[in-house]
């Protein structure tokens, strides 16, 4: 029978050159691919020692490192199944969860050693270790003692490798379960259609703890073989002196933008890049447009989400066109719907409805929530406003669920709205997302005070401050006597968008 073990794939790739290097960092750490079965069993081993069975979940809440991808690779090997959190998440965000996902280990930062201590006694956490941003702390030292063990366990199709929370309308966030065949077969996918060659080297510099750095970005490198210069997070400086030493690059439209800002980046900076891609968020045709004209070189923007990978891509080949996706992935099938799943003619605004291999296995003991997002037939319902042209091509043009996307992490109003209401001296509040320069879109909270009270922008960011990450935070609080409501009671927040458009101008 096939091991469909995710690792078992990598593994048949590896190089079969001893020094083919696989990560380096800025401060001089590399790890070789010969030394990546070593450097993951050593975890194995203490998985072993702990007890931790296939099937069970793993929090992990760290900084990017060498390490923690060595801990990521040993979770599928073992068969563990990955829980990456974002790392400005508050403790108080990550009990959520620890509730939902009853993890059988938590790897944690030791900077915050004290909350998680209080966190694991609370909910009876069975392990808590700590990993640093060098790589080092408890769970390192007793990895060290142990193995180094050489499994990779036999897994099914459907076993599952991951669970990625994405956040929910409703203000409860949802765990979406992704398979190892899941993961697999977008790897595979991408690495074939984004012509990946041998030489390729990666520049990464995105977190690890989402879909877009963890997967697309380190599942293509590991395909194929190559080196990626891994920087701990983006780092303007650190892009301008690595970008002559790679050949690809993926980013959220804030790094291109960025990067755009710099004038020491020129068509020559990049004399080795042969491919910038884009995603998580819409790319601006006129970022595009700009970037063409300094490098000569076309951003290639796809388009994925949580609960897929990625679903649609620019042709390595042929036209790149700013505002559009691209086409669906080979094995996806795509349509635009209208309310009902109804298939729509070419070039009609629906909703974005697919399926596919990469397509995920539901929510994490949420078997209503998952029903609701998927039709009869099996297509997913994405939630995203789009066209499709006579010839296949994707257009993202809005979103049909409240959802903010800044800097490329995304953001549920109505969870900032649950907390801001339960404040004193407030009635209600609607949050959108406008216009930022860097972020793409900025979180600003439209506040209506109860009578006679007069609430402050200080007081209500200060009551945020330890119950949301800080991206999530408003960045600008409006007051006003009233929202805007259609017909049905419906906030209009359309018109809160026009309103306050220019938020952040100038
Ligand atoms: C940091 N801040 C942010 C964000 N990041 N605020 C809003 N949105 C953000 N994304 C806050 C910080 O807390 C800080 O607050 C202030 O902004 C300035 O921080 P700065 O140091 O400039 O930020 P940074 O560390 O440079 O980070 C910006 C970033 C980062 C590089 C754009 O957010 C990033 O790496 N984003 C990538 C996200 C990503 O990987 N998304 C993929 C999701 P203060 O100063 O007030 O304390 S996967 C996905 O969406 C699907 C599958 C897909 O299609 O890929
Ligand atoms: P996430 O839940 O973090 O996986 O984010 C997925 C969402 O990001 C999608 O549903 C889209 O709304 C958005 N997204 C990803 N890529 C693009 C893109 N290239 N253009 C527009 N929106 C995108």
């Amino acid at each position: 029978m096939q091991n469909h073990n995710l690792y078992a794939l990598f593994q048949s790739r590896f190089p079969a050159d001893e020094t083919a290097a696989f990560i380096e960092t800025p401060d001089g750490e590399t790890i070789l691919y010969k030394d990546i079965d070593r450097l993951s069993g050593h975890f194995l081993g203490l998985f072993e020692k702990l007890g931790l069975q296939a099937g069970e979940r793993v929090i992990v809440q760290v900084s990017k490192s060498p390490a923690a991808m060595m801990l990521y690779l040993a979770c599928l090997r073992h068969g563990l199944i990955y829980i990456p959190l974002n790392t400005a998440y508050t403790v108080a965000e990550v009990e959520y969860f620890a509730r939902d996902a009853e993890p059988a280990l938590i790897v944690g930062d030791p900077a915050r050693e004290a909350e998680f201590n209080n966190l694991r006694d609370r909910l009876g956490i069975a392990n808590l270790f700590f990993l640093d941003p060098r790589g080092k702390g408890s769970l390192m030292q007793a990895a060290l003692a142990e193995g180094p063990l050489q499994h990779t366990i036999e897994r099914g199709a459907d076993d599952l490798a991951a669970i990625l929370y994405t956040s929910g309308t409703t203000g409860r966030s949802k765990g979406a379960m992704l398979s190892h065949d899941n993961l697999a077969s977008n790897a595979l996918t991408l690495h074939e259609i984004w012509g990946w060659r041998p030489g390729d080297v990666l520049l990464h510099a995105l977190p690890i703890f989402h879909v877009h750095g963890l997967f697309v970005a380190s599942h293509c490198a590991l395909l194929n073989g190559s080196k990626m210069l891994f920087l701990p997070k983006f780092d303007l400086e650190r892009i301008i002196e690595l970008l002559p030493q790679a050949t690809v690059m993926m980013g959220v439209p804030t790094f291109y933008t960025r990067l755009l800002g710099d004038e020491r980046f020129t068509r020559d900076l990049c004399r080795n890049m042969r491919l910038f891609i884009s995603g998580s968020a819409p790319l601006l045709p006129e970022t595009f447009r700009a970037f063409e004209k300094r490098t000569g070189m076309a951003i290639l923007e796809r388009y994925g989400m949580t609960e897929a990978g990625m679903i649609t891509s620019n042709p390595l080949e042929g036209e790149r066109i700013p505002g559009t996706v691209g086409f669906p992935l080979p094995g996806v099938d795509l349509r635009i719907a209208d309310e009902n799943g109804t298939p729509l003619p070419a070039n009609e605004i629906g909703v974005l409805e697919f399926k596919g291999p990469n397509l995920f296995k539901g929510y994490w003991r949420m078997p209503e929530k998952t029903a609701e997002e998927f039709r009869d037939d099996g297509f997913f319902i994405s939630g995203d406003l789009a066209s499709q042209d006579e010839t296949g091509r994707v257009s993202i043009v809005g979103r049909a669920k409240d959802l903010i996307i800044s800097g490329g992490f995304n953001i549920y109003p109505k969870e900032i709205e649950l907390l801001i209401d339960e404040l004193p001296g407030i009635d209600e509040s609607a949050v959108i997302g406008v216009p930022h320069p860097d972020f793409g879109e900025g979180v600003v909270a439209v506040v209506v005070p109860k009578e006679g009270a007069a609430p402050s922008e200080e007081d209500i960011l200060a009551a945020l401050k330890d119950k949301l990450a800080r991206f999530k935070q408003p960045k600008r609080i409006f007051f006003t006597d009233e929202l805007p409501r259609n017909t049905m009671g419906k906030v209009q927040k359309a018109v809160l968008r026009e309103t306050y458009k220019d938020s952040f101008k100038g």
